[in-house]
């Protein structure tokens, strides 16, 4: 049944493409074409303060398998020491990304990363960021998707309920 789901999928989307049709519109984590202004940005992810949107563009970041997410941090936005159990990859879109290693937030202490910029580091390995202005960067890898915080304090999946 998923064979033929996926082969469905597969003549769907090759016929939408020979007929010059746009995917204009895929529905998160679907087959189709992103382009920026159609994306959908949602409040989240729970696992960073407010005030960040992130969309996810392929797969599904909690579930096994590949994933591509984008998160957009407004001006100051800052991201506690935490790490994951798998290598993180990051590319910046658009603003700068300040990131630092270690178990300690300290704003002077990090390297930026300006739109273009991709980097990706070991897991379990700790690290902190910070922006400035208002940043996008695309996150991709392989979920499940966990992100853990050096202090729990920090984690607001902490400070709900
Ligand atoms: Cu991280």
């Amino acid at each position: 049944m998923k064979r033929v789901l996926s082969f469905l999928a597969v003549t769907v989307l090759a016929a939408s493409f020979a007929q010059g049709q746009e995917m204009t519109h895929p529905a998160a984590g679907e087959p189709g074409i992103y382009s920026p202004t159609e994306i959908k940005w949602k409040d989240g992810p729970a696992f960073l303060p407010a005030g960040a949107k992130f969309a996810v563009l392929e797969g599904d970041p909690t579930k096994e398998g590949p994933f591509v997410m984008r998160i957009w941090f407004p001006a100051g936005f800052r991201i506690q020491p935490h790490w994951h159990p798998k290598v993180e990859r990051v590319t910046v879109l658009s603003g700068t990304l300040n990131l630092g290693m270690g178990e300690r937030f300290d704003q002077s202490a990090t390297r930026k990363m300006p739109a273009g910029t991709y980097g990706f580091w070991p897991a379990g390995m700790r690290h902190f960021a910070w922006v400035k202005g208002k940043t996008i960067v695309q996150l991709h890898g392989t979920g499940p998707w966990i992100f853990t915080y050096v202090n729990p304090a920090d984690d607001p999946r902490n400070a709900k309920r």
